[in-house]
Parts: C-alpha cells; sequence; structure tokens
C-alpha cells in the first residue's frame, strides 16, 4: 500500500514519535518542482489551534507528506487510508461522511495539512464534547442542526460497512435507528436536535458508543 501507509500507521501508533528530523523542507522532485515547506507560522498556527506538541507537528507532516506529496489530502488517498486501516472493510461511504467534517467549506477537494490537523486534533486530542460536536456534525448531512432518520441510517450505515459488521436481525442499523430516537428524541419531533444528541449520548453509554465511537 505504499505511500498510503504512512498516516494510518500514526494514527494506529497514536503519533509515536519518531527522531527529530533537522530538515523541515521537502523538495518534490515531480515536474513542478514543489517546495514544500513546514512553515514557522504553520507551526505557530497548530500549537495554538490543536493540543499537538511541537515535535508531534513536526512527525505528523512527515507522514503527511509521505502520503500526499502535493502538500494535499484529497478523498481518494483518503479512501486509501481508512483502507489501509480497516483491510477489509468497505470505507469509502464513511470517507465521504469524514471528510466533509474536515472540509466544512466544501470549497476545495483536497484539505491541506493545517486543516488535516485540526481535524485529527478533534478526534486524537478533543474533549468529550468537542467530539460530540464532531459526531453531531458527522451525522447532520446537511448542516441543518439536526439529525434526521435517513442522515442517522446513513451515516450508521457506512459505519457498518466500514467496519464489516453484520447487519442482519437484531444488527441491523435501523431496528437500533429505532431505538435511539425512542430514547433520545425528546420531543418526539423525529429528528435529533443537538441539545438531544449530547444530552442522549451522556445519559445512555451503550447509545454514545454507537453514536460516538471516537
Ligand atoms: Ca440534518
Ligand atoms: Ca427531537
Amino acid at each position: 500500500m505504499g505511500c498510503s501507509g504512512s498516516i494510518g500507521k500514526k494514527k494506529l501508533k497514536d503519533t509515536s514519535l519518531t527522531r527529530s528530523s533537522s530538515s523541515l523542507v521537502t523538495n518534490n522532485k515531480d515536474a513542478n518542482e514543489i517546495k514544500l515547506e513546514l512553515s514557522d507560522r504553520i507551526i505557530e498556527n497548530l500549537l495554538n489551534k490543536t493540543k499537538f506538541t511541537k515535535q508531534e507537528i513536526i512527525d505528523w507532516w512527515h507522514g503527511f507528506l509521505a502520503d500526499c506529496p502535493s502538500g494535499l489530502l484529497d478523498k481518494q488517498k483518503f479512501v486509501e487510508v481508512y483502507q489501509y486501516r480497516y483491510p477489509t472493510g468497505k470505507p469509502k461511504g464513511f470517507c465521504d461522511h469524514v471528510f466533509r467534517t474536515f472540509n466544512p467549506d466544501k470549497k476545495s477537494r483536497a484539505i491541506d495539512f493545517e486543516k488535516f490537523m485540526c481535524a485529527i486534533n478533534v478526534t486524537l486530542n478533543g474533549t468529550p464534547d468537542e467530539k460530540l460536536e464532531w459526531a453531531f456534525a458527522l451525522y447532520d448531512i446537511n448542516g441543518d442542526q439536526r439529525i434526521s432518520k435517513s442522515e442517522m441510517s446513513n451515516v450508521l450505515e457506512s459505519m457498518f460497512d466500514l467496519l464489516g459488521r453484520d447487519k442482519k436481525g437484531s444488527n441491523n442499523p435501523r431496528k437500533q435507528i429505532d431505538e435511539i430516537f425512542s430514547r433520545i428524541d425528546s420531543n418526539h419531533d423525529d429528528y435529533i436536535a443537538k441539545e438531544e444528541f449530547f444530552s442522549g449520548c451522556k445519559a445512555d453509554e451503550r447509545i454514545r458508543t454507537i453514536l460516538a465511537p471516537y
């Protein structure tokens, strides 16, 4: 799987530190001779915006460049990374959803290192509330600040596909969704509002594990 491995391994090992590098400048030898540099400004921004240490940022940068020599992570590469982590799963659908949360303005088709680090900061270093906030955005596909049954079904099924989980019988995601809605849709309007999502996940560990496993 060659170049797609570094980010995957990094995630698996959870930023085990490699030796520090004296040079932060990489010359890409492609036709455009793109010079990619981890500038002090980017490091400073990430130190302010994330909980990563300078050394962790540098290590992630090397992993990121190994996977994405252009300096941009597009959806296809993202799917490859997930496929590497879940070799028997079908990651495409889930990656579409995660990539959407990584790229909220939807203006670009690929994300740069700074955006990538801010996104994984939530899943690796976020507080429980920050992780729930991210999970809510994952399910709220159309961004109207509430989760419909079809949105939850769409994301949950893609998660089952990723994990290669059986979808039959009592594992059927639609059955689980009916149960989840009956428990956390407090005002019975068939939508999960953000407050309902937060209080439901906090009150019920099993539901939190299904909806926000990160
Ligand atoms: Ca919605
Ligand atoms: Ca509701």
